[in-house]
């Protein structure tokens, strides 16, 4: 897991600190004095992943510096980022030079790091440990095929809020692959990570535009949350989390999921008090949860609905 970091030691790292320094925001202080975060935490309003480092961030009470990158406008495909996650994806974490890709990988590490704060990660050999990890697996949903997979066959869901029309969605998909091709020829050393890219953007292009790959995907999720919902009935419905009485990193999962789920208009579809009422009021109490609430402030600061 950890064997994945990397140092932060070149020149031109120094130079996209420096460069990126006006993007950045330390989040989680109360005090003028305090030191500077330990973490630097690159993310972008939009994305599901670096919702759940921030969600752990929240819980912990971790201040963290944000670091934009801002990917309505492929800022992850500028070679500052690639040189930092050749994959081009959002978020990494930055830990006195130390670059953690991954957000499963960013909140365990985060969890050894910072033992005295709540734990999210329970100890994988006991039983809470094997569930955590059995829910996590389970609740790591490609949400994005449903979401774009709507936009491309609203008549699969009629309480679906497309964010993006079918044009737009070709068109940002056609934008994408070009903008790599070009990327990959400016950059001779980043060649094969650009060109790495452009297979699984036309794969999931294509899976999206596919009404038999997206329905199955909304009925996957349909047995994931009955799953879900079984879970929390044998608890105390809207006064235990998940698994226990305390929040672990499954709730974090299951959190931003169902708040994607609310924004497409999909609650009704998925979580209704009449169709998993236990889930439904797990959803109420996550509204009063301060490390919730906070997802909310960064989408209304970069101005996204996520
Ligand atoms: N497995 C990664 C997935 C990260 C990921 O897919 N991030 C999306 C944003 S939510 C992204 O950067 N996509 C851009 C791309 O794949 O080019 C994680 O958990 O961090």
């Amino acid at each position: 897991m950890i064997s994945v970091l990397r140092r932060v030691t070149s020149s031109s790292s120094l130079f996209v600190t420096r460069r990126y320094i006006y993007t950045s925001f330390v989040t989680g202080f109360s005090k003028m004095a305090a030191p500077s975060p330990r973490y630097t935490l690159y993310m972008s309003g939009t994305s599901y992943y670096a919702q759940k480092v921030m969600m752990a961030l929240f819980e912990k009470n971790e201040p963290f510096v944000e670091k934009l990158v801002n990917q309505r406008i492929d800022d992850n495909y500028e070679s500052w980022y690639m040189k930092l996650n050749p994959l081009g994806k959002v978020p990494i974490m930055e830990d006195r030079g130390k670059i953690i890709p991954e957000s499963d990988d960013i909140i365990d590490y985060l969890d050894k790091e910072l033992p005295q704060a709540p734990r999210l990660v329970p100890d994988p050999s006991s039983d809470l440990g094997r569930e955590v990890a059995h829910f996590r697996k389970l609740l790591d949903v490609s949400v994005g095929i449903i979401v774009h997979g709507l936009a491309y066959n609203p008549n699969l869901s009629p309480d679906y809020t497309a964010v993006k029309t079918r044009g737009e969605l070709d068109e940002m998909f056609a934008g994408k692959i070009a903008k790599l091709e070009k990327l990959a020829t400016e950059h001779p050393d980043l060649r094969d990570a650009y060109l790495a890219k452009i297979p699984p953007l036309q794969k999931r292009k294509e899976m999206c535009s596919n009404p038999e790959v997206v329905q199955r995907s909304l009925d996957d999720l349909q047995t994931t949350l009955d799953e879900v919902e079984a879970k929390l009935v044998k608890g105390s419905p809207g006064e235990t989390w998940l698994l226990c009485s305390d929040l672990t990193v499954a709730d974090i999962s299951l959190a931003v999921l169902l708040r994607r789920l609310a924004l497409s208009g999909l609650a009704s579809v998925y979580f209704s008090p009449t169709l998993r009422p236990a889930l439904h009021k797990y959803w109420l109490r996550l509204q009063t949860l301060p490390a919730y609430s906070r997802l909310g402030d960064i989408a209304v600061k970069y101005g996204v609905q996520a």
